[in-house]
């Protein structure tokens, strides 16, 4: 049984994040918490980085990129724990490797070794982060054994307190489910939340509205992360909605509706961490809207305007990042090139590992259910 009783928070700052509804100051006091939030972005982005080559070299036959979206997912997964349930869709790896992963096993002395007050998954997770390179490579060992090669697929391992529920690509789909298991633990009373990323563009479906709606009103421990990067595939959000922002819908549930912005992981685990209060105290769900910049294609052929994109470049969120912790004096620039090639190297390890590993077999009848 997970303990909630411990209200952790791992931001430096004492942030304010304000909404139509009753989000509340979060005073904040953990040491190193912009670091672990780092390490995490800084290992998401490679994982990222090493697939997008593989794609533009021909290796990999597609590729959605996470890049632009580490500093709101891995934010938003560390302020859940083991026993909560992540739901998640195509550019959401910096959560997932966040939830999955204990960097202080796979990368030892990376980042310090101080406690968030986070019960996180257990398990190994190595094996874990490897067999997620045979997920994208469609390898046998991979969580649909190669079926697929994406993050379709969902990862149940009760025992270490990781619910996974891999992406429906029907998008806006996945927010009753995601609505669904908050119920069951409302039903279970066990005090665990689930924690859901859409993009805007699944905002504008009728499951957006009939899962919040009765989420409100069944008062469902559950937290709607909006992952607004302005473009759902080649729609603007000037053809997507009319209202000012789409945090306001938050009010027509009676819910708060916050907008953060989506490149500063403090800001976005600020908010977080009040909803998650609120989840787990009964209070129920909150409609956070992350700002973010989508810096690559939809599938990474068509193009995002040149000087849009310039100016989401400007506004990286691992750069930002990196330029806090050396005005804050927390690294140095050296330490971030370590940190870098420490992050590559196990990336292009597992990778490497993944690659040499056997193919499905292709007289394997299709597994449509779980086993
Ligand atoms: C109901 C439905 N319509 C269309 C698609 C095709 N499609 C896949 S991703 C996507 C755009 C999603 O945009 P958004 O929700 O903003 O997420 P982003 O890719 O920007 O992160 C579309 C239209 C789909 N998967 N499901
Ligand atoms: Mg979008």
């Amino acid at each position: 049984m997970v303990d909630h009783a411990r209200r952790s928070s791992l931001s430096d700052d004492k942030a304010t994040a304000e909404g139509p509804g009753s989000i509340r100051e979060i005073d904040a006091s953990v040491h190193d918490s912009l670091r672990e939030m780092h390490g995490y972005m800084r290992l998401a982005r490679e994982w990222d980085l090493r697939f997008e080559k593989m794609f533009r070299t021909g290796a990999l036959s597609k590729w959605y990129s996470s890049i632009g979206n580490e500093a709101t997912t891995v934010a938003a997964a560390c302020a859940i724990e083991a026993g909560d349930s992540l739901l998640t869709l195509h550019r959401d790896s910096g959560a997932i490797l966040r939830h999955y992963l204990d960097i202080h096993e796979i990368l030892p002395g990376l980042i310090p070794e101080t406690s968030s007050g986070r019960k996180s998954v257990g398990g190994d997770s190595r094996q874990r982060f490897l067999r997620l390179a045979c997920q994208m490579l469609g390898r046998k060992h991979g969580f649909s054994a190669g079926h697929e090669r994406s993050y379709h697929y969902n990862l149940i391992e009760e025992q270490h307190g990781l619910i996974h529920i891999g992406m429906i690509s029907h998008l806006g789909s996945m927010i009753p489910v995601a609505a669904g298991t908050a119920f069951a633990f409302q039903q279970q009373g066990n005090h665990q939340v689930a924690l859901n990323f859409i993009g805007e563009g699944a905002t504008s479906t009728g499951d957006f509205h009939e899962a919040l709606n009765i989420a409100s009103v069944w008062k469902l421990p559950f937290i709607l992360v909006i992952e607004n990067n302005r473009w759902a595939f080649s729609t603007p959000t000037s053809q997507q909605y009319a209202c000012h922002q789409l945090a306001d819908r938050g009010q027509g549930y009676g819910i708060p509706g916050v907008q953060v912005d989506g490149n500063d992981p403090e800001a976005v685990f600020t908010v977080m961490s009040s909803a998650v209060d609120r989840a787990r105290s009964g209070e129920g769900p909150t409609l956070i809207e992350a700002m973010l910049g989508r810096h690559r294609g939809h599938s990474e052929v068509d193009l995002v305007p040149a000087d849009e994109q310039d100016g989401y470049s400007s506004q990286d969120p691992l750069d930002l990042v990196e330029k806090k912790l050396v005005d804050r004096s927390t690294l140095s620039v050296s330490d971030l090139a370590e940190i870098r090639n420490r992050c590559a190297s196990l990336v292009m390890v597992l990778v490497d590992e993944a690659m040499s590993m056997p193919q499905p077999d292709p007289d394997l009848p299709r597994r449509i259910h779980a086993d």
